[in-house]
């Protein structure tokens, strides 16, 4: 009836009722007909033995993809009908038709093909592995997803990245820290006995992208996790990623050898610290026996660490990889730490703490750094660990929730951001040593290889909040497999997938997505501002915040806006964190004559009236920002209106929605952040633009009430 009515109405619709559930999975029915008929007679039959758990979720995929897509299932046949047949499996479950791999695509890779096998054509998909297979699955229902010829296939393809993993700031109590999608997925109380239908649909849309692993909880983490009754519950949902190639790993407290086991210390360097360690991990892999590690945040933010036994942190990390190496087992160590009792630049702490220690860590210790040195910003300049330690594993850390990006409210396409720093040259190994090289292991092939990337994930319908949040998650699986595809390439793939083909919307929209970030960084935190936002919450501008817990959770410490002018100074004059980078990066970013725009604030503190590159002063051109970032939140709006029937009417309606009240919140964010910095300046406002709405008193005595994200257990918060 809905469909009826809406060709009645001439919409080119694909779907009734969506609330998104499906992500990029949505399969749905290709309505061109030439290209839907090319397909189908190229699919006719299958070769497909599946008996591992592996190789029948493939089947499945393939057959629900078909079936979605072109109603359409194979029949499953033994002989090969020359250019209609389908070949899936690995070289092993293929046995008989000696399928040969490259050794090029290793042991998560695959390879689709044109195949001539047996003398006859046909379309092949193989792997070494069973989960090489599922991937090249998902790859090859990607080509009809965003309808590629299938008729001349040549394509192998490897993960660049060894571990790819998802981190959940999950709660035991279903909260979830700097989450904004509702609570989290994972139903404790229900657990181990009922087996939500999400957590396979979560698994296979991992595997849909490449990611192989997943943190299930926060970071703050609670020692009950290690509990006997928890652990049952969390094998039920290691069974399920199992089947997805997907591994579990677990957010550990330092301290739990004296909460759990009762011991009078957590020294890592004591015995009975150690057997306990040793025993709980021994523990773990009885109920999960590819258990695949720890992730642990220690002397943190007021977390438990080695520190607080007088150790380091090579100590702490390396007494649990002992503990965890004959198991296979890693650990993520993270690298975020910074101290309110070190009088230094908060952003200079990490490389200060971890860079004496290059070298020094177990070979399954990975350290796990946030993309840039202060805190997952709008906009930062690439943390200078990066390259700093060249013998040492080193795992991206990026963030997919939107803490500091409008939360799930604000359209803001992170694959930009993600790009900008992977392709960030760091200069420690000679010109051309980017992040993305570094991460990968180019420089020093013995070392493992990771990318985290904080989930967006909570219980909505549609997973992430936006609609669009969505292509984040999606967009880091994509840069975790290879950090150097394009932005481009994967929002054209993921709106296509998510939503229709039609060109005019896909090119129109994969426009306004890519300029997402941007207009975000200018209505927030333009040229090299960051923490300005809210205190604690992380919601709406803050720039004004001066009395937090410790100095350095103050936007003021960051700012550092006065009567003279505004920015922090990092050079050889300030605080010199510059000093961190390699040469070339600290020449180019001290000299102000080379220092892009875009970090000029984050490294110089400048007078109001400096002149820019483009001819205005500092406070003009701060003006022009805010007002160019809000402006662009509603051109976006207006391309969007016209997008109405090319897409299925509630992600349209919701997205409108959303649109709008992202231009209220960015309009607030402009007109508290210049009225607030004018104070200082006490230049005025270009003719122009538009007043302010309210006075600056107004912005500051906004109060905001069980603002989502926060209210978790063992939580600290700047
Ligand atoms: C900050 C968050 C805080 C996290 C912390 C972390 O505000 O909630 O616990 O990062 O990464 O961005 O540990």
């Amino acid at each position: 009836m809905c469909l009826l009515i809406m060709l009645l109405l001439g919409m080119v619709n694909n779907a009734c009722a969506d609330e998104g559930y499906k992500l990029w999975l949505e399969y749905n029915k290709i309505a061109d007909r030439p290209a839907a008929a090319v397909y189908k007679q190229q699919l006719k039959y299958m070769i497909f033995p599946a008996e591992s758990d592996q190789l029948k979720a493939a089947k499945a995929e393939l057959i629900k993809g078909l079936e979605g897509m072109l109603s359409m299932h194979p029949a499953d046949t033994k002989s090969i009908t020359g250019g209609q047949t389908i070949i899936i499996g690995t070289t092993q479950s293929l046995k008989g038709l000696a399928v040969i791999v490259p050794d090029s695509i290793g042991n998560q890779g695959y390879l689709i093909k044109t195949a001539l096998i047996n003398q006859k054509k046909c379309i092949l998909i193989t792997a070494k592995t069973d989960v090489g297979v599922l991937y090249g699955v998902f790859n090859f229902l990607k080509l009809l997803q965003t309808r590629q010829p299938i008729n001349k296939l040549n394509i192998a393809d490897r993960p660049r990245i060894m571990y790819r993993v998802l981190d959940h700031w999950d709660n035991l109590n279903r909260t979830v820290e700097r989450g904004y999608a509702g609570s989290s997925i994972w139903n404790w109380h229900r657990l181990p006995g009922i087996i939500d239908q999400r957590y396979i649909d979560y698994a296979r849309a991992n595997a849909s992208v490449g990611i192989n692993g997943s943190v299930i909880n926060n970071v703050n983490a609670d020692a009950l996790i290690l509990s006997p009754q928890y652990l049952t519950k969390i094998q039920a949902l290691a069974n399920v990623f199992r089947v997805y190639g997907i591994k579990l790993y677990l957010s550990v407290k330092f301290s739990s050898p004296v909460e759990l086991g009762h011991l009078k210390t957590a020294d890592p360097l004591n015995d009975d610290v150690r057997k306990w360690w040793a025993d709980k991990i021994d523990e773990i892999y009885r109920y999960i026996p590819d258990f695949g590690g720890f992730l642990v945040k220690a002397n943190s933010e007021g977390q438990p660490g080695p520190q607080t036994y007088g150790r380091t942190h090579a100590d702490g990390a390396n007494m649990l990889a002992d503990a965890l190496a004959p198991h296979h087992g890693i650990v993520m160590w993270r690298a975020f730490v910074y101290d309110n009792n070190v009088p230094d630049d908060r952003s200079k702490q990490a490389y200060n703490e971890f860079k004496p220690f290059d070298g020094k860590f177990k070979d399954n210790v990975i350290i796990q750094v946030k993309n840039g040195p202060i805190d997952f910003q709008p906009r930062e300049p690439f943390h200078p660990l990066f390259g700093a330690m060249p013998n040492t594993a080193l795992m991206m850390e990026f963030q997919l929730t939107q803490e500091y990006l409008g939360f799930s409210t604000h359209l803001v396409y992170e694959a930009p951001l993600f790009a900008e720093t992977l392709q960030s040259d760091t200069y420690t190994a000679g010109k051309g040593s980017t992040v993305s090289r570094i991460l990968q292991g180019s420089f020093n092939k013995k070392l493992i290889t990771g990318m985290a990337g904080v989930a967006n994930i909570g219980t909505d319908l549609n997973w992430c909040g936006h609609p669009f949040a969505q292509a984040n998650w999606y967009a880091f699986g994509r840069m975790a497999w290879n950090p150097d595809q394009s932005s481009s390439a994967i929002a054209g793939d993921w709106l296509k997938m998510t939503f229709t083909n039609d060109a005019g919307f896909v090119s129109s929209i994969k426009k306004v997505m890519l300029q997402s970030r941007e207009n975000t960084v200018n209505y927030m935190t333009p040229l090299g501002l960051h923490h300005i936002m809210g205190v604690s919450t992380h919601y709406g501008p803050g720039p004004w915040v001066d009395n937090a817990g410790r100095p350095d959770w103050n936007a003021t410490y960051y700012h550092k806006a006065d009567s003279a002018g505004i920015g922090f100074n990092r050079t050889g004059t300030g605080s010199n964190a510059l000093s961190q980078y390699a040469q070339p990066v600290q020449l180019h970013w001290e000299n102000l004559q080379t220092c892009p725009d875009e970090y000029l604030l984050w490294f110089h503190h400048l007078s109001w009236t400096y002149k820019m590159r483009s001819g205005r002063s500092l406070w003009d051109e701060l003006v022009y920002h805010y007002y160019m970032g809000a402006d662009s939140v509603k051109q976006m709006g207006l391309i969007w209106d016209k997008m109405q029937g090319k897409i299925d009417v509630e992600r349209f309606n919701q997205v409108q929605q959303l649109m709008k009240v992202q231009l209220t919140e960015a309009t607030t964010w402009r007109d508290a952040c210049v009225l607030y910095f004018q104070a200082f300046s006490k230049m005025p406002v270009g003719a122009g633009y538009p007043k302010p709405e309210h006075p600056l008193s107004y912005y500051k005595e906004m109060k905001f009430y069980y603002v989502p994200g926060i209210g978790g257990n063992n939580y600290m918060t700047n």
